[in-house]
C-alpha cells in the first residue's frame, strides 16, 4: 500500500496526525492526484464559505460558528486561507478562554493555509483538503477567505454556500460591486450589526440585490460580539446548501 493510502486509512481511523500530515502532503500534485482518486464519490457534509474583506469578522464569526456546532455536537474543520492573519484556535475563540477548547476539543480541526505569492484567495487541491476532512468525520467544513477577487469563484464551485460579509458603514459594498462580485454571494450578512448604519445597509443591499427575475439572495445581520443572528445565519446556509445539487 503506498503512503498515501496508507494514510486515509489512519485518517479514517480517527488518526488526528494522520489528517494533519496528509493536508500537508496534499499541497503537492501527486499526492493531491492520489487522494483524489481514492477518495471519489465518498460521502461528504456541507462546505461553508465566509468571504469578505480583511477586518470584517469573518474569524470572529466563525468561532461562534464552532461554538454554535459543537453546542449541536456536530464536528467542525475549518480552513482558512487568509495569508494577514494566520489563524488560531486561540484566535478564534477569544483571549477569554485560556486554554482554547479548539485545540483540545476532538469535534473541532482548524488548518491555516498560506496563500503564497500572487494574492490568490485559495490554495491549490483545496478541494483534495477538503474530503480529507470528510474522510475523517467531520460534519461541517468552514473555509475563511479573504474576497481578493479570482479566487472567489474557485471558492464558489468548492462550497456549497458562500456567505459574504460586509460592515456597516465600510464602503466595502461599493468595492464589491464594482467588481461584480456581491452577486455571487449565496448570502449576505452585514457583520457587526452592533455597529451604528447595520440596518440600513441591510435594507440598502437587499434592495440593491433582489430585483424582480433575479436570484433570491438573503441579506442578514450578525455580530460575533454579541452572539446575534449566529446560529440563524448556519441555519440559513443549511437550507440553502440542501437546495443546491453539488458533486
Ligand atoms: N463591533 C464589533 N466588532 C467586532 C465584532 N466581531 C468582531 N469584531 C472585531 O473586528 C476585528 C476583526 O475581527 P476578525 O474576526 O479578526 O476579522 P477577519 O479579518 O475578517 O477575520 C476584531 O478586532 C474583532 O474584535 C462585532 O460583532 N462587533
Ligand atoms: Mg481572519
Amino acid at each position: 500500500m503506498s503512503n498515501n493510502l496508507e494514510l486515509l486509512k489512519r485518517i479514517k481511523s480517527g488518526d488526528r496526525h494522520a489528517l494533519s500530515r496528509a493536508l500537508t502532503l496534499a499541497a503537492q500534485r501527486e499526492s493531491a492526484d492520489e487522494f483524489r482518486e481514492s477518495l471519489a464519490g465518498a460521502s461528504r457534509g456541507v462546505v461553508v464559505a465566509i468571504t469578505g474583506s480583511g477586518g470584517v469578522g469573518k474569524s470572529s464569526l466563525i468561532g461562534k460558528l464552532i461554538e454554535h456546532l459543537r453546542r449541536g455536537d456536530q464536528r467542525v474543520a475549518v480552513l482558512a486561507c487568509d495569508p494577514q492573519s494566520p489563524l488560531t484556535g486561540g484566535a478564534l475563540l477569544g483571549d477569554r478562554i485560556r486554554m482554547s477548547p479548539a485545540e483540545v476539543d476532538p469535534g473541532v480541526f482548524i488548518r491555516s493555509l498560506s496563500t503564497a505569492a500572487g494574492g490568490q484567495a485559495i490554495v491549490p487541491n483545496l478541494d483534495v483538503m477538503i474530503e480529507l476532512l470528510f474522510a475523517f468525520g467531520f460534519d461541517a467544513v468552514i473555509l475563511e477567505t479573504v474576497g481578493a477577487g479570482q479566487g472567489d469563484t474557485a471558492v464558489r464551485d468548492l462550497a456549497d454556500v458562500l456567505i459574504l460579509l460586509l460592515q456597516p458603514e465600510s464602503g466595502d459594498e461599493l468595492q464589491w460591486e464594482k467588481a461584480g462580485l456581491l452577486e455571487v454571494a449565496d448570502i449576505v450578512s452585514v457583520n457587526k450589526s452592533d455597529l451604528p448604519g447595520a440596518e440600513a445597509m441591510q435594507s440598502q443591499i437587499a434592495a440593491q440585490l433582489n430585483l424582480p427575475g433575479c436570484r433570491e439572495i438573503p441579506v442578514v445581520r450578525t455580530s460575533p460580539s454579541r452572539n446575534e443572528g449566529i446560529a440563524e445565519l448556519w441555519e440559513l446556509a443549511l437550507s440553502l446548501a440542501k437546495g443546491k445539487p453539488h458533486g
